[in-house]
């Protein structure tokens, strides 16, 4: 699918209407809190679209969401589409300075909060000059402030969609990165239509009776594709979950109640699942067919690990927010394990030297994507942006190398690569050989300089329960890394630690660890 295959005026809000004709009664929600059908989801959308109106909310102008995943937050965001504002879906897990810096950066003149979330903007409401209407799901807010269901509840079910250009940006989101500030990430409604053709019907076959769920929460496009919107492109379901998904039994009791077919998980998620004992005995995961894992490589072991146990195979592909999903794929009956697959029509990738001169096969090099979805530029961020969109192609960061079959391996993030002995040392491969000992939860690997200021690699562990840190379980980690790869790569040091170190959609923060 291409963008000129969309109406020249395209409003996203086609992925939820299409099910009104047919699908209306059919459950589009299954959440602890409240289950809607598609029309239910629609109607409130529309309400909401209204609402926006009479507050004097134009096309876009930005209106934020910081909510957990709920009900609310799906018909707000259709709504916030429908009328043609933009959607600033925000990490719930921020501190309030950065609140601040979304709030301000996006100019949002809206927003629409979660009651449990309003002590984490009380300490700035006063500096958002551009905020002027405050809405509260599920409890009220200040003087002044809106509560949700007033706010939609007198309000038309009937809205006629702004007339928006299929290159008109409908969502905002700022993307979490490793570095740095945030960086404000813009998507137009075709990119909504495209993502969910190329990747989640004719990648991962996607069909009407799934039902979605995942960890990535809906403010991260993970999973606002993966959990939403791909989902009701194809008239499937979702499973919402609020509470928070980085606990393992959360999301395995909602699996159980809901019964979701695909699930998506970053692997730090299967990791946790998989020490779990009783993961097979207690917990019923037969209505699952296929699940996803994206935001950092899954190793070969976890994979192994959760085929083994579950029976599952685990669909691993490449994505970022700046292409809004997934744009190199591991496919059904197509994969190969610690990979990230191939490409897909849709994307052409290419593998580059220092010199913009593409790699011979074998050999790592920055990965450049093209691709219709990708975003144009960072908002507010123009040289930042200048280095990273290149013309048709966008500089991704990270370092790959293509083995004989043409599958993708990930070898680290351009900032993460490290040279060791004049050789190119890719920590994902130290780690994922150090995930591979049975002691290892989890680990992380930075370069840190020895005694001659030499880049060395150093090793961050945290032990599964049962294991105690020890120079024994030194020596055996480091005898373990000379078995299984070239002796270069082994860590120099290995430090022993409770918990790594993790950004809201759980990559780990290797920078944290090299300050
Ligand atoms: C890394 C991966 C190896 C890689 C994302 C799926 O993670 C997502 O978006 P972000 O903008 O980060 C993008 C960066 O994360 N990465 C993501 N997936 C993988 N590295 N293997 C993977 N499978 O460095 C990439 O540049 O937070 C993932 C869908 C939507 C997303 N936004």
């Amino acid at each position: 699918m291409k963008a000129t295959d969309l109406p020249l005026y395209y409003n996203a809000i086609d992925i939820l209407e299409r099910n009104l004709a047919g699908r209306a009664n059919k459950t589009a929600i299954f959440s602890a809190e409240r289950e809607m059908t598609f029309g239910q989801v629609a109607a409130e959308a529309n309400q909401v679209a209204n609402a926006l109106r009479r507050l004097d909310v134009r096309p876009g102008e930005r209106v934020g969401i910081l909510s957990p995943d709920c009900s609310q937050w799906v018909t707000s965001f259709f709504g916030i589409v429908k009328s043609g504002a933009i959607s600033v879906g925000i990490n719930t897990l921020l501190k309030p300075h950065e609140h601040l810096y979304i709030l301000r950066d996006s100019q949002a003149r809206a927003l629409i909060i979660h009651a449990a979330l309003l002590p984490a903007i009380e300490s700035i409401r006063d500096q958002l000059d551009f905020l002027k209407h405050v809405i509260v799901i599920g409890g009220k807010g200040r003087e002044g402030d809106l509560t949700f269901a007033d706010w939609v509840g007198g309000e038309s079910t009937e809205f006629t969609a702004a007339n928006a250009h299929r290159d008109d940006w409908c969502s905002l989101n700022y993307s979490s990165g490793t570095t740095g500030e945030p960086k404000g990430i813009l998507h137009a409604h075709k990119d909504y239509p495209i993502t969910s053709q190329l990747w989640g019907v004719d990648v991962l076959g996607l069909r009407e009776s799934d039902r979605a769920f995942g960890a990535p929460r809906l403010f991260f496009t993970f999973g606002t594709g993966g959990v939403l919107i791909f989902p009701f492109y194809v008239g499937a379901s979702t499973v919402l979950m609020a509470a928070p998904p980085r606990i393992a039994t959360n999301m395995l009791d909602t699996i159980v109640r809901f019964k979701p077919t695909i699930l998506y998980n970053a692997p730090t998620g299967y990791a946790a699942m998989l020490a779990m004992d009783d993961l097979t005995t207690k917990y019923d995961l037969s209505s699952l067919r296929l699940c996803v894992s994206a935001g950092e490589s899954l190793p070969a072991p976890i994979w192994q690990g959760w085929k083994d146990r579950t029976g599952l195979d685990i669909i691993d592909g490449i994505g970022s927010t700046e292409n809004f999903h997934i744009f190199i794929s591991n496919r059904p009956g197509d994969i190969r394990p610690g990979s990230s697959g191939k490409p897909f029509p849709g994307y052409d990738v290419k593998l580059v030297d220092e010199n913009g001169a593409e790699v011979p096969r074998g050999e790592v090099g920055n990965l450049l994507v093209k691709g219709e979805t990708a975003t144009l530029f960072y908002l507010h961020q123009d040289a930042r942006s200048r280095k990273t969109f290149l013309g048709e192609w966008l500089f991704t960061g990270d370092k790959y190398y293509v083995d004989e079959d043409g599958y993708y391996w990930h070898a680290g993030r351009s900032d993460d690569m490290l040279k060791v002995g004049g050789i190119w040392v890719s920590p994902v491969e130290v780690e994922s050989t150090l995930i591979s000992h049975p002691a290892v939860l989890e680990c992380a690997v930075v370069g840190v300089a020895d005694s001659s200021n030499l880049i060395k690699p150093k090793a961050y562990v945290v032990l599964k329960e049962g294991n105690e840190p020890s120079e024994k379980m030194k020596d055996a980690l480091v005898a373990h890394c000379k078995e299984k790869m070239a002796e270069y790569k082994r860590p120099r040091w290995i430090e022993f630690v409770p918990e790594l170190p993790k950004t809201a959609t759980g990559k780990i923060q290797r920078f944290k660890l090299r300050s």
